[in-house]
């Protein structure tokens, strides 16, 4: 046919009949291809930076015409779409996910290969897309990713970072943070559309008034932001589908700096300009942890508000009608971070569109639903109502009115029970309080794990599921397998497919395949081989980052996560510094050789966890250097953590270490990959470790702890943790007071002792301790025998199916969504 056609434009018209136009890709003619158009080069003389470049956007471009394929027969089926808003999505890197997703990665790899470039080489130029903090954000991007490769159309809202979550160093013992300029790389994955940028309001008044016997509202005096979209286009495994997240970033509109600039007040106009790019420059570094901060208020309302109107509009274009708003689109609210959608919805609907109050709350409540990630009340988001009300005066209105109908409602249903009812308040105390916003409204609310749910169901939100208990369910948590486990473990995942055949790629469960050889020697033979391979792979890079010679052969005993006090990074550290004290006593003894690995960001106002990284990397200086250990017990604290880093630490684990305090952690998802890589889990009943722990059985983890009602038993008999210090765990906290760690950690120390911070040991380390040492001496006592504890890893490996994002996005659809 047409000979001058490049590559750009066949996979258009491929795509036009074929969902799959990947499947016609010659690799190197594509390449080739978009070298040139967009370097004036090919493979030959192009550079490895170029080859990335042309890669990444030969890719992107296969995903664009795929995304609108996929689209144009939604629209035409009719189809109900899911949008789901978070404030995070922890997407981490994108071209060797897509490239698996898409079937390509050992064409390109052989390529790229014969034209002289190492593919793996040009995975490692792929920036990680930090656009988030920890596991909510991770959650968000395993969720794309499963309802992509399940054909499901969602499709992703949230803020374009200029910087996502920092850079991590540890500087003299203590973490720094520095900015991470992901878009200087990154941004050949995003697509902006300029011509679609909306118009946010913030400030100014609300003004009412009568327009030919119709009541009208409007916010008045206000200042707009323009938010421009950005397309990050999502990959799905061996689908038809290509979805969209799409990323909003703040912009002065054109006429308001014009004005200034006519003014002659040049100056005045860049630093508005400024202020209100400010908005998507950074993403706030706390997890599970709330500031109240202006400018935190303003991002989700960028969010919410920009997303709203688009989500709208597409609407209407559709179907020329806002009343069928519920049975053909689902918005879905991400923990609180955009519960502004309530009140949002509301407000485009009454002071834009025409409806009345009733109407538009019937149309708000069956359209919004909303998950729960946390429990822990210095998470639930409180907005004072000053703040509020003066960036966003009309929303704040709406609030006020909710506020209203629901109390009355109240009154009707709990009469004269003022407590509760003030409790279950929107606006009550000074503050709009978003969780009950969202429990107000919300057709679904639902916890991430058995065991958070009932928490959410009998504790913290028992009054409202009082009066709609058919509201709440369950949807424990799910990782995106594919990225955690079959690109994460090329090594693993060859092995299992030749031996239990590949339809675990599909589905997950499928690897309960492997439960048959658990008693076969020669295959638990080899998945210690291949553990031991990954080990040797993550002891290269800790001696490379942290100049410290790990053995493969030691257990490799792992902790990373985000360091919060509740996670309990200070009760392994703790821990390890017993070990070491019991090592010195007797040097000779028979010591199961260790390797204690942790990597964890503090949010980089939070003193207490910084200085809990300090201890760990001062104890690992202590023990590293000390020659009577030497061989026994190694600590290493592996700078800036993320996903990228995580892909490398978790095939390597022996033991999963998840810790936290009974009835705080929601659910985990690190548990979750770890298992799934072979690692087993020493922890306590706490989040989706239940549900692990009825997987895998008694025989396959090591539990130990108080479990959540003894937590709060102890709580209610008075909990003082020096009853718990026996002389061993003395000495080790007299470590910490004395210098031997270079430096003295009182503070630590005094959080744990005394009530001078407010409750002594809030998390119930010392609690725990001596059960937990008691854990780690049967996770040695089992390690001594190999095949005992390789059969233990197989069955975590054969278990973990269930905790496929496939299984949970399919929930969603299901009980939530109500996707066809
Ligand atoms: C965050 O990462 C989580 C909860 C939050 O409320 C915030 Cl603000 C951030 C985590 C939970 O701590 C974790 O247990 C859970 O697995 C994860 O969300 C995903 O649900």
């Amino acid at each position: 046919m047409n000979k001058k056609q490049n590559s750009k434009q066949k996979i258009q018209k491929l795509a036009e009949n074929d969902a799959r136009p990947e499947r016609a890709i010659q690799p190197t003619e594509l390449l080739n291809d978009t070298l040139r158009r967009i370097f004036g080069c090919e493979l030959a003389d192009a550079t490895q930076k170029q080859v990335y470049r042309a890669l990444c956007i030969s890719v992107r471009e296969l995903l664009t015409e795929k995304n609108r394929v996929f689209g144009n027969r939604c629209t035409e089926k009719e189809r109900k779409e899911v949008y789901y808003m978070s404030m995070e999505f922890l997407v981490g890197t994108s071209l060797r996910n897509n490239l698996f997703n898409l079937g390509l990665e050992a064409e390109f790899r052989k390529a790229l290969a014969d034209a002289g470039f190492d593919i793996d080489e040009i995975y490692a130029i792929d920036p990680d897309a930090g656009l988030g903090n920890g596991g909510l954000g991770r959650l968000a991007s395993c969720y794309m990713d499963a309802a992509t490769g399940m054909d499901y159309p969602m499709t992703g809202f949230s803020i374009r970072y200029e910087f996502g979550i920092f850079k991590q160093k540890i500087v003299d013992g203590w973490q720094m943070e520095f900015p991470d300029n992901w878009l200087e790389m990154g941004d050949v994955w995003l697509q902006a559309r300029e011509d679609d940028a909306v118009e946010v309001k913030f400030g100014g008044e609300v003004r009412e008034w009568m327009d030919n016997d119709r009541f009208k509202v409007a916010q008045v005096g206000y200042s707009s932001v323009m938010a421009v979209p950005y397309d990050m286009y999502i990959s799905g495994y061996d689908s038809d589908a290509a979805n969209r997240l799409v990323l909003w970033s703040a912009k002065l509109p054109q006429s308001f700096d014009m004005a200034a600039f006519s003014r002659g007040d040049y100056v005045r106009a860049l630093e508005r300009n400024a202020m209100a790019e400010t908005i998507s420059k950074v993403l706030y570094p706390a997890d599970d942890h709330i500031q109240g901060k202006r400018l935190r208020l303003k991002q989700q309302y960028l969010l919410v508000s920009a997303s709203l109107q688009s989500i709208l509009k597409k609407h209407y274009k559709k179907y020329r009608t806002y009343t069928n708003l519920p049975e053909k689109v689902a918005i879905h609210i991400n923990d609180t971070h955009p519960a502004l959608c309530v009140p949002e919805l509301m407000r485009l609907l009454i002071d834009e569109h025409d409806f009345g109050w009733d109407e538009a709350w019937d149309i708000t409540c069956r359209t919004l639903s909303y998950t729960n990630h946390t429990v822990m009340s210095e998470a639930l988001e409180r907005w004072n109502v000053d703040l509020f009300r003066e960036q966003l005066p009309r929303v704040y209105s709406i609030c006020q009115e909710i506020n209203r109908r629901l109390i009355e409602h109240l009154c009707a249903v709990y009469p004269n029970d003022w407590g509760k009812i003030n409790y279950m308040a929107v606006i009550a105390n000074n503050e709009v309080r978003m969780a009950n916003l969202c429990l107000a409204a919300c057709h679904k609310v639902n916890g991430v794990s058995k065991l958070h749910t009932d928490i959410l169901r009998n504790g913290i939100f028992r009054d409202y599921c009082q009066i709609t208990p058919e509201r709440f369910l369950n949807v424990t948590n799910g990782i995106a397998y594919r990225r955690w486990l079959c690109q994460s473990d090329p090594l693993l995942t060859d092995y299992l497919k030749q031996l239990i055949g590949g339809d675990f790629l599909r589905d997950a469960r499928a690897l309960e395949k492997l439960l048959p050889y658990q008693n076969d020697e020669k295959v638990l033979a080899d998945l210690m081989a291949i553990k031991r391979k990954n080990k040797e792979r993550l002891a290269a890079l800790i001696e490379n980052q942290n100049g410290v010679r790990v053995d493969p052969d030691s257990i490799f005993d792992i902790q990373i996560k985000r360091l919060h006090e509740y996670k309990r990074q200070l009760l392994n550290i703790l821990h390890v510094l017993y070990l070491y004290r019991q090592i010195k006593a007797n040097p000779h003894g028979d010591f199961m050789p260790r390797t204690f690995i942790f990597a964890a960001k503090a949010s980089a106002g939070y003193i207490r966890a910084k200085q809990i990284i300090s201890l760990i990397v001062a104890a690992s200086k202590l023990i590293n250097n000390d020659p009577d250990v030497n061989d026994k017990l190694k600590v290493v604290f592996l700078e800036d953590y993320k996903v990228s880093l995580a892909e490398i630490i978790i095939p390597a684990a022996d033991i999963s270490e998840q810790i936290s305090i009974a009835g705080k952690e929601a659910s985990g998802t690190g548990n979750m990959k770890l298992m799934i890589n072979g690692a087993v889990t020493i922890g306590t009943l706490d989040g989706a470790n239940v549900e692990i722990h009825e997987q895998v059985g008694d025989e396959n983890i090591f539990l130990f702890g108080m479990k959540a009602h003894e937590v709060e038993e102890l709580w209610q008999r008075g909990y003082h943790p020096t009853e718990f210090i026996t002389p061993e765990l003395q000495a080790v906290l007299d470590m910490l007071t004395s210098g031997v760690l270079g430096q003295r950690f009182d503070d630590l120390v005094d959080s744990l002792l005394t009530n001078r911070f407010g409750t002594a040991d809030p998390y119930m380390t010392l609690a725990d301790f001596q059960d937990y040492a008691r854990a780690q001496r049967d996770v040695a006592a089992v390690y001594q025998d190999k095949q005992r504890f390789a059969r233990m890893s197989l069955i975590n490996i054969a278990k973990a199916g269930i905790f496929s994002s496939d299984r949970a996005v399919k929930e969603y659809a299901d009980e939530i969504w109500n996707l066809d």
